[in-house]
């Protein structure tokens, strides 16, 4: 049996648990619920009245949910643990990925609601990869009603491993008055913030209790055969033997049990809190999971990267071996990661300087100035191989941004790269031919939230913009065009002549240039400067775009002995590009994308309607490799009209559906979609 050793099958040491589930399940309520539970706080606070620990932050608050991770360590029977209190948004999900490595085991925050059933697939497919033990908590049962009875069969299909419910619902009316706990037989009701009492299991329910027992014991047995022939031969199997099955299963991730409750009210908590002491494995199991070697260096990872808006910075750690204090010093996988000067216990935003943290323990380290989210620390010189290396999602929507004021544009430049380095689903791009700043995130309200905290945090007030597309132009046929050079203007005079052949050549051949010239009709050193004029004139065509996709020979011209000169070549070149193109029926090309979306199967007509409808072009669909009722439909499209395709993807699939997208060709645009954009760029010059 896998229930390691000498506790009483129990695990030994600070535990670290992840609060995750789909949007607005109830996590942070049940957070908050635990801490008050555990007496980690006086009183429950709640969401509505914005005093919970947890979404301390003034953009959480301010919105509602979820926009990172809160940790929050408590007491429970003796023994430490940290939760961590993931956002359920997709648009805020690394914080979750980055965090599940690590973690003993996860609470599945739930609720009987059929549109969020995706949402959880998602995430159990998360922890299904990863490996972490997980148990659902059915939330917001004091509004589930008779349906409640069917909650496997609605939940099921999110999972791949056996649902396993070890509670059963009893009613007062049609309201939900309390449970039987399936494993110890025994029935409650509950109490509002106070533990459950106790009741009778007897008459209808009892019969009740039997069948639903009947059938988490037969999901238990297809794991253990000796409980396998004790149900057989109609043997009641002893009730120790029933809980090691449930410890190990959950820890070997063949289960995944499901409790219930109303967190609101505080009630369950005690039950959940009961199932994680005795069943889910700890430290030990975690480090040996994660390959830590344990030769006695400490060796912690980074959950969270947090930037006080003080300057300082702070380091969620989870230690994973050894023990580590103030004057520790840390090394990451490839750098230097800094030294602690600081400690700390961490209940949300508030913190309570500590000694060393131990195997086990979730703290905040201050000062690791070079630490970044997800980094392992090692202290020593010896660095100890990554233990997870969760890389982000691609970022799918973009915004162009500018500081309001000039004189923050350094200060922009510095916050950009702290946002990125707390959440590595940032990303930040410079466009070099338009010089915006771009910022790259995981939806609307991630940039949104992003562009809230540059102000808030960190002092700039920046403008936000669609970012532009890369548009380009190109010409359909050819011409050939003198371009000509000359001043007289008193004292040295300029004279630069050129014949240019322009030809259009294939799509994304570019721009080749050649030179014919027969007989120094223009001297040799001076064919380079003519290049670099036709380069440069090429960078802004006759309907504002770069220009691409055509080959322009030098074939004759003249020179004056005294006024000829590198620059006037170069201005004749340009000449020549700038008087030749505009006979070349100009056109403008755009860039097309290959985007893949993936989604519940039931939303696959509305995508493609929405594909369609965004000059989108099928190319296919298929249902997704390995994940049941899923659909993937892969389209070329715009780059123009991907722009906010993730709002809609999402709006048409309860937040579970998403896309990828990358570059295929540039494709000729006519018609009043191109006039439109060159007469944009027109104005906007
Ligand atoms: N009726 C009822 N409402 C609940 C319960 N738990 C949470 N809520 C409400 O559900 C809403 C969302 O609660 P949160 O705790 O913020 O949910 P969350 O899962 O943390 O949300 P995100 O982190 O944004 O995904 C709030 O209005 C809560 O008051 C519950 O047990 N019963
Ligand atoms: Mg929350």
């Amino acid at each position: 049996m896998a229930t390691n050793g000498n506790n009483g099958g129990r695990a030994v040491g600070p535990r670290a648990v992840a609060l995750v589930g789909p949007f607005q399940s109830g996590k942070t309520t049940l957070l908050e619920a635990i801490l008050a539970r555990t007496g980690a706080i006086a009183r429950q606070g709640s969401i509505e009245a914005g005093n919970t620990v947890g979404d301390g932050s003034k953009e959480a608050r301010h919105h509602k949910m979820s926009v990172e991770l809160t940790a929050a360590t408590t007491t429970f029977m003796g023994d430490s643990y940290a939760f961590i209190d993931c956002p359920g948004s997709v648009e805020f999900v690394h914080d979750m990925r980055a965090v599940l490595p690590v973690v003993d085991a996860a609470v599945v925050v739930c609720e009987m609601d059929e549109k969020k059933v995706p949402q959880l697939q998602i995430i159990l497919r998360e922890l299904e990869d990863q490996k972490i033990p997980r148990i659902l908590f059915l939330n917001k049962i004091d509004k589930a009603d008779a349906g409640v009875h069917d909650v496997l069969k609605l939940l099921q299909p999110a999972s791949r491993t056996k649902l396993i419910l070890r509670q059963i619902p009893t009613f007062a009316g049609d309201l939900i008055s309390g449970f039987v706990d399936l494993a110890l037989e025994r029935a409650f009701v509950y109490k509002e913030h106070a533990a459950s009492q106790l009741i009778p299991l007897e008459g209808e329910l009892a019969d009740r209790e039997k069948t639903a027992r009947f059938s988490m014991l037969e999901t238990l047995a297809d794991h253990d055969d000796q409980l396998m022939e004790q149900l057989l031969e109609d043997i009641q199997p002893p009730r120790d033997k029933i809980f090691d099955d449930l410890t190990h299963e959950l820890r070997e991730g063949l289960v995944c049990p499901v409790l219930m409750g109303t967190a609101t009210r505080t009630n369950g908590v005690l039950r959940l809190l009961k199932a994680l002491r005795h069943e889910s494995p700890g430290i030990a199991e975690t480090a040996q999971r994660l390959g830590v070697k344990g030769n006695g260096d400490a060796v912690g990872y980074v959950l969270k990267t947090l930037n006080t808006s003080h300057g300082g910075r702070l380091s969620i750690v989870r230690m994973l071996s050894g023990q580590a204090g103030d004057g520790t010093t840390f090394v990451t996988e490839d750098d230097e990661a800094g030294r602690v000067a600081g400690v700390f216990k961490l209940v949300g935003q508030n913190t309570e300087k500590r000694g060393p943290a131990t195997a086990g323990e979730t703290v905040a380290f201050a000062k690791l100035d070079k630490a970044k989210t997800g980094d392992t620390l090692t202290a020593g010189k010896q660095p100890h191989a990554a233990v997870a290396k969760v890389a982000p999602y691609a970022p799918v929507l973009a915004i162009a941004i500018t500081a309001k004021e000039r004189k923050d544009d350094v200060k922009l430049g510095l916050a950009l790269n702290k946002l990125a380095e707390e959440d590595p689903s940032i990303t930040i791009a410079h466009n070099p031919e338009t010089h915006e700043v771009v910022l790259w995130g995981q939806g609307e309200m991630h940039l949104r939230v992003a562009t809230e905290r540059l102000a808030d945090r960190y002092g700039v007030a920046i403008e936000r913009r669609q970012p532009s597309v890369g548009y380009r132009e190109t010409i359909r046929k050819g011409v050939q065009q003198r371009g000509r050079h000359k001043k007289q203007s008193g004292g040295h005079g300029q004279y630069g002549d050129v014949v240019l052949d322009i030809k259009p050549m294939p799509r994304g051949s570019g721009f080749t240039f050649e030179d014919q010239i027969t007989g120094g009709v223009v001297p040799r050193n001076y064919i380079p400067s003519v290049e670099e004029g036709v380069v440069d004139a090429l960078k802004h065509g006759p309907l504002g775009f770069p220009v691409v996709d055509l080959h322009v020979a030098l074939v004759d011209g003249s020179y004056h002995t005294v006024d000829s000169s590198d620059m006037a070549f170069q201005t004749a070149g340009r000449i020549g590009i700038h008087e030749g193109l505009p006979q070349c029926q100009p056109v403008l090309l755009e860039p097309i994308d290959q985007v893949e979306i993936v989604c519940p199967n039931e939303a696959t007509a509305k995508i493609n309607a929405l594909l369609s409808g965004r000059r989108g072009q099928i190319l296919g669909f298929d249902t997704r490799e390995g994940w049941e009722g899923w659909d993937t439909v892969r389209a070329m499209m715009p780059e123009a009209e991907i722009g906010d395709l993730i709002v809609e993807i999402r709006s048409a699939t309860a937040g579970a559906g998403t896309f990828t997208f990358k570059f295929d060709h540039m494709a000729e645009l006519t018609g009043r979609t191109a006039d439109q954009i060159i007469a944009a760029r027109r104005a906007a010059e």
